[in-house]
């Protein structure tokens, strides 16, 4: 199948841009809610109840206890204990499948985890768009994300773009640069903070290129993060070879708990993963977006500049990410 939509479009790049454009999910029950996902890339879809959210505030307690001045990102998906990722997985599932089968129909959770932004200096999240893990010429998944406390620029926000998620690849992966990485100081400016409320189900197309910034409030921000694909999707991942500009990105199948088992998200995520099935190589063009083409795409989707880039100034920690795809 993935070898037929290589022949069909992948015969030059320009016909790769031009035809090329984010699939309607079909497992979403809300046909507005749908419309909104893929015209803007993010909708809020509700609220927990009261009682889920202590729930699910004492699993996290239950299992993490961070003292860290410095600040950071703490992600259950980088742990390289398998049992601990399950138990998050698992237990965060048994609170949320009620509300999720009311939000979708024929989907399956690949992975629920939780996302920890200690407060401090060192808090920031890049600016990036979610690596593949599907063929996005066939099917859409998209992120579900809940915080447990209300979300603001002091605790670090998720800060989005809207309408990114149409303009860039359907093939993205941590082995090869985003195409955006030259005109990032632009893209800063169109970032959109989403500050929620405690509980909010914020679904997103995480296509969408986003961050957070630095959590200054000197309190844990702590949500619960899940993804959700069509059920007969396979996840797939990409990668590209670094020492060659010229490479094709090759497509691996991988196994529905690869999420859940692959120890190396974290570490050595560079590398070819060990695990998964070849199924197929394309030639995608990953020349850098210029200004000038992300400004006209603004310009298109009426994407309005903001005023948080300011608030949002690349740390020490986003420019030692930015060297390691420095030239
Ligand atoms: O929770 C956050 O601050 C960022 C989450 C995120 O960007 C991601 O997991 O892709």
């Amino acid at each position: 199948m993935v070898a037929d939509f290589i022949k069909k479009y992948f015969t030059t790049s320009d016909s790769i841009t031009k035809n090329w454009s984010p699939v309607r999910r079909t497992f979403v029950q809300n046909e507005e809610a749908e419309n909104i996902l893929l015209d803007t890339g993010y909708i809020v879809a509700g609220r927990l109840e009261n009682s889920t959210i202590q729930k699910l505030s004492d699993l996290y307690a239950q299992l993490h206890n961070f003292d860290i001045v410095t600040g950071g990102m703490f992600y259950s998906v980088y742990s390289r204990d398998i049992e601990y990722r399950k138990k998050v997985h698992e237990g965060i599932n048994e609170l949320l499948k009620p509300v999720y089968n009311s939000l979708f129909s024929d989907y399956k959770v690949v992975l629920n985890s939780f996302i920890a932004k200690v407060s401090g200096p060192e808090s920031e999240f890049c600016l990036h768009q979610d690596s593949t893990g599907i063929d996005e010429t066939k099917y859409s998944n998209l992120s579900v994300w809940i915080p447990l406390q209300d979300t603001n620029m002091q605790n670090g926000c998720l800060c989005v773009v809207p309408h990114s998620h149409k303009m860039f690849s359907p093939y993205r992966g941590i082995s090869f640069e985003p195409p955006f990485h030259n005109i990032e100081n632009t893209i800063r400016k169109y970032l959109q903070p989403i500050e929620l409320k405690r509980g909010d189900i914020l679904l997103f197309d995480n296509r969408l290129v986003h961050n957070s910034g630095i959590n200054t409030s000197g309190k844990d921000r702590v949500v619960v993060m899940s993804g959700v694909y069509p059920i007969d999707a396979p996840l797939i991942s990409c990668f590209k070879d670094p020492e060659s500009s010229n490479s094709a990105i090759e497509l691996i199948e991988q196994s529905s708990d690869f999420l859940l088992t692959y120890p190396n998200f974290k570490h050595d995520c560079h590398c070819r993963p060990e695990t998964g099935k070849s199924i197929g190589f394309v030639k995608w063009d990953t020349t850098q977006m210029t200004e000038g083409s992300f400004l006209s795409l603004c310009k298109k989707y009426h994407v309005p500049a903001t005023n948080v880039a300011t608030l949002l100034q690349p740390t020490p920690l986003q420019a030692a990410l930015d060297d390691r795809f420095a030239k």
